[in-house]
């Protein structure tokens, strides 16, 4: 057992202020003392805290109630504390605890040495339990999962069978793969970001609505009606997209400084686009695409989405510039080609042929291994490169697995 279990750690394993009840984790040699010298249980028996036994009871500061909880004691040096979830009543909670000695963590730090500990867990693993709680879709979740025993887990243990002196360059490949797929992995656990853009009056707002499947932008005849931009969550195939509506850029209009300043924040919000949807008006025989757009979208993804698709055809595809000719017809007001919007949606993004099977990269700390591995010189450098990619106990493996978790 690792020399850290001799200090008691805390932890809020929920949400601030999210829910009616919060939970405590309290960790250590000494925790089971230190709940002994804060809890006071309602029955007239002294308090016994055996594994699996759970206690009603008050959390008390020297004589004063703070509040009426549940202690569960899931192991001899593991309890759990069940209070509140009033955001002052766990503060100080929270508090008292430190002042008896526990060291407070967060809660992904506190389960990170409780895995590891005990449950001997790779490094894998344990990142993908910690990051499973926060996945915005039903495949990143999925995803995470399969990485715990197969995926990114089982390919590191296939890495150390086959060991990398015997064919570098094809675990190099297989590095590479990883890595090519990072971002899409990035946006089925994390969401992502897509903008739409475009002249004024070619449906943007109406395109938002009827992609998040509500009015959450106006939309008018009126040119230049959306000016602050406007975002809105959904779920658009197997995607979690904030979708961001912005004010038209057209060049000619910007007499007001208000006009001025919501194309200048047009601009600025499309440098968060994962993917910018141009919308434009399919009805009418010209577009004028303001010339800072396709600059500042650069090398983003861009997917042309030409609407008004319902009324007769007038543009002129021909005299787009070339990256603009090829888009999906849509009728945002009448709903028609919003499936094809969203599969070519998913496709822009690199998330279409993703298996909940599949091994992935999905931590900073991985990509960070896999991308010396990839470039490794000799077997020794790359198996060393694999063992610290999959961790699976060694007293160095915490030191080096805590500074660097985080999402991708
Ligand atoms: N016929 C037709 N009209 C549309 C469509 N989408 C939007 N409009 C109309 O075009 C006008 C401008 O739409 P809006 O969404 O406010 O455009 P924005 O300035 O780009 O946000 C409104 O009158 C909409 O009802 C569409 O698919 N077909
Ligand atoms: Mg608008």
């Amino acid at each position: 057992m690792s020399e850290s279990v001799s200090e008691t750690r805390a932890a809020v394993l929920t949400g601030k202020g999210t829910a009616a009840l919060a939970t405590l984790q309290l960790y250590g040699s000494h925790a089971a003392q230190l709940i002994h010298s804060v809890f006071r249980s309602v029955s007239s028996q002294p308090a016994t805290l055996d594994p699996g036994s759970i206690l009603l009871g008050t959390i008390h500061d020297d004589g004063q109630s703070i509040d009426q909880v549940t202690v569960g004691c899931e192991d001899r040096n593991l309890f759990a504390i069940h209070c509140h979830g009033n955001p002052l009543i766990v503060e100080q909670i929270m508090e008292l605890l430190q002042r008896r000695g526990a060291t407070l963590l967060p809660a992904e730090q506190l389960l990170t040495d409780l895995w590891m500990d005990r449950g001997r867990l790779s490094a894998i693993a344990i990142e993908a339990k910690l990051i499973l709680p926060r996945a915005m879709t039903l495949l990143g979740t999925r995803l995470l999962h399969h990485q715990i025993e197969g995926g990114l887990s089982r390919k590191i243990t296939s890495w150390q069978e086959r060991r990398a002196r015997d064919d570098l360059p094809a675990l190099q490949g297989e590095c590479r793969e990883l890595l090519a797929q990072r971002l899409p992995v990035k946006y089925l656990i994390h969401g992502c970001t897509v903008v739409l853009a475009g002249p004024p009056n070619s449906g943007k707002s109406t395109l938002l609505n009827c992609l998040c499947g509500q009015d959450a932008a106006v939309v008018t005849d009126v040119q230049g009606t959306t000016r602050d931009w406007i975002e809105s969550p959904c779920h658009l195939g197997s995607l979690y997209v904030t979708v961001i509506d912005t004010a038209g850029l057209d060049p000619e209009i910007i007499d007001h400084a208000i006009d001025r300043q919501a194309q200048e924040q047009t601009l600025a919000v499309l440098k968060r686009a994962d993917l910018v949807l141009l919308v434009l008006d399919n009805s009418r025989s010209s577009v004028k695409i303001h010339p800072s757009l396709l600059e500042t979208i650069g090398q983003r993804p861009l997917l042309p989405v030409f609407n008004k698709s319902d009324l007769p055809p007038r543009l002129d595809r021909g005299k787009l510039p070339c990256e603009l000719r090829g888009g999906i017809p849509v009728s945002a007001r009448n709903n028609e080609g919003v499936a094809a919007l969203i599969a070519n949606i998913e496709a822009e993004l690199g998330v279409k042929g993703i298996d909940a099977k599949t091994a992935v990269c999905f931590t900073e700390r991985q990509e960070a291994l896999l991308l010396q591995l990839q470039s490794a010189e000799s077997s020794d450098e790359a198996e060393e490169l694999i063992r610290r990619l999959g961790w699976d106990g060694g007293d160095d493996g915490g030191d080096r697995l805590r500074p660097t978790l985080g999402p991708l």
